[in-house]
C-alpha cells in the first residue's frame, strides 16, 4: 500500500501509487459536457474500454445528468442505462464505479460488478443509500452537495466557502459513519461545480490541503466544468465548449495529484493520465 505523500486510497479498492485517475461515462442525453454522444448501453461500454486503454485506472458509470438545471430521470430509467453499461465493463474487468443519487440504483450495480458507490449527494438525497452502502460495503464517495441539479445554483451563497465546505462534508461524514459505513471506505470530494460559482471552485481547488486533512482519500472532480470556462474566456469571449476544456482539466489534475488527491475524475483521460504520472515523478525526485 502506497502512503507516498499520505496517500492512501480506501480499502476494498486496488491502491494505485499516484494519483488515480477515473475516466467518465455519461449514459445520458443531456450531459453538459460530453452532450449524449454516449446514450446506448453498447456505445457506452466501447467508450468505457477505450477510457481504460487510454490510461483509467476506474470508470465512473451514470444515468442521470447533474448539470444546473436538470430534471431529474427517473428510477426506472436510470437502471435501464446504467446497469447493463456496468455489467459489462466489470466483466471486462474494469474497476466501475457508479454515479447514482438512488439506493435501489446502487444496489443493482454493485450486483451488476460496480466496486464503488460514487454519490453527488454524499448520502443526502436517499435514506436508504448509507444504509445500503453500509451493507454492501463498498466504498463510497461523500461529495459536497446542497441540493438537486434543478435548483442548486441558487445555494451557491457562502461567507467562507472552504469553511463551510468543510463543516457540511463533515455533517455527511458524520452521518455516514454513524449508519454503519466504515471510516475508511469513505472518500470526500469538494463537489466542484454543485451550488458554486467560479470562484467558490477556485477557491476550494486551492485548499485542496484543508479538504485532505479531513483524514479521506481525496477525489478531485474537475472535468469541462464551467469554472474552467471561465478561467480561459478571456475579457469580453463567450467561455470555450465543454470540449475544449480538456487541456485546462489536465492542468488541475497535475494540481490535484500534487496536493495528494487519491483520484481525479475526467472525460478526457490521456491528457490526465499523463499529468498524474508527471506528478508522481515529480514527488519521486524530491
Ligand atoms: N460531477 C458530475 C457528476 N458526478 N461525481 C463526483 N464525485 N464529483 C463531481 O464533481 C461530479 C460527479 C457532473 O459532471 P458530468 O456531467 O461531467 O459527469
Amino acid at each position: 500500500m502506497s502512503t507516498l505523500r499520505g496517500r492512501t486510497g480506501p480499502a476494498g479498492l486496488p491502491q494505485w501509487d499516484r494519483c488515480a485517475v477515473m475516466g467518465v461515462v455519461n449514459v445520458t442525453p443531456d450531459s453538459f459536457s460530453d452532450g449524449g454522444q454516449w446514450f446506448d448501453t453498447e456505445l457506452a461500454v466501447k467508450h468505457g474500454l477505450e477510457l481504460m486503454r487510454a490510461g483509467a485506472d476506474l470508470v465512473d458509470v451514470g444515468g442521470e445528468s447533474t448539470r444546473p438545471g436538470a430534471p431529474r430521470v427517473d428510477e426506472v430509467e436510470e437502471l435501464r442505462r446504467v446497469i447493463p453499461v456496468v455489467r459489462e465493463l466489470a466483466a471486462a474487468g474494469a474497476v466501475v464505479s457508479v454515479d447514482t443519487t438512488r439506493a435501489a440504483v446502487a444496489e443493482r450495480a454493485v450486483e451488476a460488478g460496480a466496486a464503488l458507490v460514487n454519490d453527488v449527494s454524499g448520502g443526502r438525497a436517499d435514506p436508504a443509500m448509507v444504509p445500503l452502502v453500509a451493507a454492501a460495503r463498498v466504498p463510497f464517495v461523500v461529495m459536497h452537495w446542497r441540493g438537486q441539479s434543478l435548483d442548486m445554483n441558487n445555494r451557491a451563497v457562502y461567507t467562507d466557502v472552504v469553511a463551510e465546505v468543510l463543516a457540511e462534508l463533515r455533517t455527511s461524514l458524520d452521518a455516514a459513519v454513524a449508519g454503519g459505513i466504515e471510516p475508511d471506505r469513505i472518500i470526500v470530494d469538494p463537489g466542484l461545480g454543485f451550488a458554486k460559482n467560479a470562484e467558490h471552485d477556485l477557491a476550494l481547488v486551492a485548499h485542496l490541503a484543508r479538504l485532505r486533512a479531513l483524514g479521506h482519500p481525496l477525489l478531485v472532480a474537475a472535468s469541462r466544468k464551467r469554472f474552467l470556462g471561465r478561467v480561459l474566456a478571456d475579457g469580453e469571449n463567450a467561455l470555450p465548449p465543454a470540449r475544449e476544456r480538456d487541456a485546462a482539466t489536465a492542468a488541475v489534475s497535475a494540481i490535484a495529484a500534487r496536493e495528494g488527491a487519491w483520484a481525479v475524475r475526467v472525460h478526457e483521460v490521456r491528457a490526465s493520465a499523463d499529468a498524474v504520472r508527471v506528478a508522481r515523478a515529480v514527488e519521486g525526485a524530491v
